[in-house]
């Protein structure tokens, strides 16, 4: 089986873009999906399952990749509570297999997912991208995660892992994260992975944990998943085939010391899913998420690609956040999750992997 493309898609009503457009960019064969109005914590029922995977089937693509099921903070703090939410976890797992589910995204990021100060940054090519600007992602989380939710209000649209509910409390998870070291991180970290991968053996299901983004602590908490050393010590910690990664070439290369190709040559068997997203620097700091096109950012686009084409590499891949071209813009995109800029994404992976298979084939 070779590596098998796939387009993140939110869901009918969630989405603009409809199956339907994705059917038009070749070479796709899986949905990425998840239940989006599902809260951490919540068991991702049959019924609700099978309604989702019904429409993707029908549209000709399998639906073997879910992003993401989120996990609770009281899992990732380590209190009490802790052994009813893995339960739920759990059960989701088990009520996902018989969909034919292979891989699951998730995240341990304590509070906020993926973290940016401008999510419409001009390019200067007449594009928008997703843009960090290093001296405003300091001191105050409030002014930051403000900033995200005006769109949630504005354009009445719920990003994954900025649920409303959890950002009006703000101040309560701070306060209860507060003791919630880095290594207690990685205890309870390990300790949740443990309880699942016995029932990831029993269905086949292998969890493919999503790199932190940016790779360094923001506001005082703790990100682990963040350079090769860390990535090492994650898949020492629970050694086993079904505990994997999803190895996000954007978020870790947003440290432009970090060498994603090297880290795909060296664990590309535990590797279940790639993102692939590339990052332009900027001298103070600040970077913005570019094009696919290996020159427009310093991710090293083609070197990843021929780490994942030199390995044999049979994981499912897929762009990650594009620009915002021609007519999106505020209200009508999903900020990184445009048609166009992922779609060109997409024959940029292709033009280059169906090149790297000639070149193999010829030898
Ligand atoms: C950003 C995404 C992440 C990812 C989660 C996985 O756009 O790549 O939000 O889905 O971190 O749980």
């Amino acid at each position: 089986m070779p590596m098998q493309m796939g387009f993140r898609w939110y869901g009918e009503g969630n989405d603009k873009i409809k199956l339907s457009d994705i059917r038009q960019i070749p070479g796709v064969s899986t949905i990425v999906w998840a239940l989006h109005d599902k809260m951490p914590g919540e068991i991702w029922q049959p019924e609700e399952i099978k309604k989702v995977i019904d429409q993707i089937t029908a549209a000709g693509f399998n639906g073997e990749v879910v992003e993401s099921v989120n996990v609770h903070d009281d899992i990732k703090i380590g209190l009490p509570t802790r052994g009813a939410y893995i339960d739920n976890y759990i059960q989701t797992i088990r009520n996902l297999a018989p969909f034919g589910v292979k891989v699951i995204c998730y995240n341990f990021m304590p509070i906020f997912d993926w973290t940016r100060s401008d999510l419409f940054h001009p390019v200067g090519d007449g594009s928008t991208a997703l843009y960090y600007q290093k001296d405003m992602i300091q001191d105050d989380p409030k002014q930051m995660a403000d900033y995200v939710m005006s769109f949630t209000e504005k354009y009445h649209m719920t990003f994954p892992g900025w649920e409303p509910e959890r950002m009006a409390k703000l101040d309560e998870l701070f306060e209860k994260y507060k003791d919630v070291t880095k290594e207690k991180l990685w205890a309870n970290f390990k300790y949740f992975l443990e309880r699942l991968m016995p029932v990831c053996h029993e269905t086949g299901i292998k969890m493919a944990v999503h790199m932190d983004d940016p790779p360094w602590d923001i506001f005082g908490l703790p990100r682990l998943l963040i350079d090769a050393e860390s990535i090492d010590r994650f898949l020492q910690m629970v050694d086993d085939p079904y505990n994997c990664l999803t190895l996000c070439s954007g978020s870790l290369n947003a440290n432009s010391s970090n060498d994603v190709a090297a880290i795909v040559r060296k664990h590309a068997d535990r590797i279940a899913f790639a993102h692939i997203r590339n990052v332009k620097h900027f001298p103070n700091g600040d970077f913005s998420e570019a094009s696919h096109r290996d020159c427009d950012g310093e991710t090293g686009i083609l070197d990843i690609l021929r780490a994942y084409h030199d390995a044999g590499w049979e994981g499912y891949i897929r762009p990650d956040h594009g620009r915002h071209l021609w007519d999106e813009k505020p209200g009508n995109v999903r900020p990184g999750y445009g048609l166009y800029d992922r779609a060109l994404g997409i024959m940029y992976m292709l033009g280059a992997w169906d090149l790297m298979d000639k070149e193999a084939e010829a030898k």
